[in-house]
This record gives C-alpha cells, sequence and structure tokens, in this order.
C-alpha cells in the first residue's frame, strides 16, 4: 500500500511515521508513506499557496492550481483508489473506515488548513472527505496521522501477533478487556484469579464478559442500546 499525504506543513507529519509500529511497517515494505510538500508546487515568484476569500471575511483559502498540480502529478504515475480530504465537516472516522482503507492500494490524503481548501478541489478532485471527531484541529496534518495510523496497523504483517489487532477495541463493537502483567500482586493489588489459572477456556469467557460489561457501562451506544 502507498499512501501520500500532501501539505503545507511536511514537517508536523515527520515524527508520527518515524517510530516503533509505522516505522516498521515501512521498514517492512508494507506501506509506503510519501509527504509533499505544497509549497513545491506553488506557482507565482511568492510562492503563494492560499489567497483571500471570494466575497470577503476573514481567514484565507487555500488556492486550487498547486494542489492540481501536486495531485495530477502523483495520478500521472499511478492509479489512486481515494483521494482523501481532512475536514472537521468530512465523515466521522470510525474503525470500519480504517478497515475499508486499509484493503485500498494507492491512498492520497490531502489536509486542509486556514479556512479550508477552495470548495473546486473538493467538488472535482476529492473522492472522500473524512474527519477524526467533532472538535477543531488548526490543520489537516495531526487528523491525518491519526487516519493513516488506523489503517497502516491493521495492514497483514504489521502487528507481529496477525490476530491482535482483531482483539482491539471497536473491531467487534465491543470495548477491549483489562489487561495485566507481572507482578500478580503488587502491594496487595492482585491481578484477576482467573488469568492466572491457566484455563484458556475460563479466560475467554472472562475476557468477554468483562469486555461486555465495560461497554454497557462506558459506551452504550456502541451496543445498539
Ligand atoms: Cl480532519 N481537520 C481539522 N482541521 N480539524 C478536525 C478534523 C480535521 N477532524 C476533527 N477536527
Amino acid at each position: 500500500m502507498r499512501i501520500d499525504i500532501i501539505t503545507l506543513l511536511p514537517r508536523l507529519l515527520e515524527s508520527p511515521f518515524s517510530h516503533s509500529i509505522l516505522k516498521r511497517a515501512q521498514e517492512k515494505g508494507l506501506v509506503d508513506v510519501v509527504v509533499h510538500d505544497l509549497r513545491d508546487f506553488a506557482t507565482n515568484k511568492q510562492k503563494q499557496l492560499d489567497d483571500y476569500a471570494f466575497g470577503g471575511g476573514a481567514g484565507m483559502v487555500m488556492m486550487i492550481e498547486p494542489i492540481d498540480l501536486c495531485i495530477s502529478k502523483l495520478k500521472s504515475e499511478r492509479d489512486y483508489d481515494e483521494v482523501i480530504y481532512m475536514t472537521p465537516d468530512g465523515e466521522l472516522l470510525k474503525q470500519g473506515i480504517a478497515n475499508e482503507l486499509s484493503l485500498k492500494g494507492n491512498l492520497i490524503i490531502l489536509c486542509g488548513h486556514y479556512k479550508g481548501v477552495d470548495q473546486r478541489v473538493r467538488d472535482h478532485f476529492i473522492t472522500r472527505e473524512i474527519s477524526i471527531g467533532d472538535y477543531v484541529l488548526s490543520g489537516g496534518e495531526l487528523a491525518a496521522a491519526v487516519l493513516a495510523d488506523s489503517i497502516i496497523r491493521i495492514l497483514p504483517g504489521v502487528l507481529s501477533d496477525e490476530t491482535s489487532a482483531l482483539t482491539d477495541s471497536f473491531q467487534d463493537d465491543l470495548l477491549a478487556p483489562p489487561v495485566y502483567t507481572r507482578p500478580s500482586d503488587y502491594k496487595g493489588m492482585k491481578v484477576p484469579e482467573v488469568l492466572l489459572s491457566g484455563h484458556e477456556a475460563k479466560i475467554e469467557e472472562w475476557r468477554y464478559e468483562k469486555s461486555v460489561e465495560l461497554t454497557k457501562q462506558k459506551r452504550p451506544g456502541l451496543l445498539g442500546e
């Protein structure tokens, strides 16, 4: 899989992809994350990327031409399954969207800034608009990193234990059960006995019950109640 991220602030996206699971996924060749600096596609002398909104009002609008040039160049090199625009008024990111996008080959993710992009970009180049939650961030970069992380970590071969993404919270619309590690007794705070029993079926049953209990308590909406 290949993910091309288009941004005004490429340095904001360096760190998230340079550590741990996302770094290893790239080293293993399971995903290629390529960050593009929109400034490289500016066409005028001042390297201008944004301009005043027609009709007035506060806030600058990202211009169509540099974005068109960048997307067109990428599309001339390979086919893309989706051209995604990160925006607070997009479709709310859920595990199901991450699962769906993880099955694609090539994705472009465009990060918005200021008052957003010229509407013609959204009308003509964007195939999907995604938000990561009902709050406003200063730009789409952190949201793009969240989206890419949610996609990459479930690609086959990324997690060493192949099944572990399947036992995540949300993967089956249940929250994950609590986990414990050594010591089994820390200052009198004990690990539930069943986890030390070695009885696999009982442990599975306990985990499932805890998942349902936690989900009822914290996120009853997930159970469709
Ligand atoms: Cl995708 N972008 C911005 N700027 N703010 C957000 C968001 C995206 N998702 C939630 N808030």
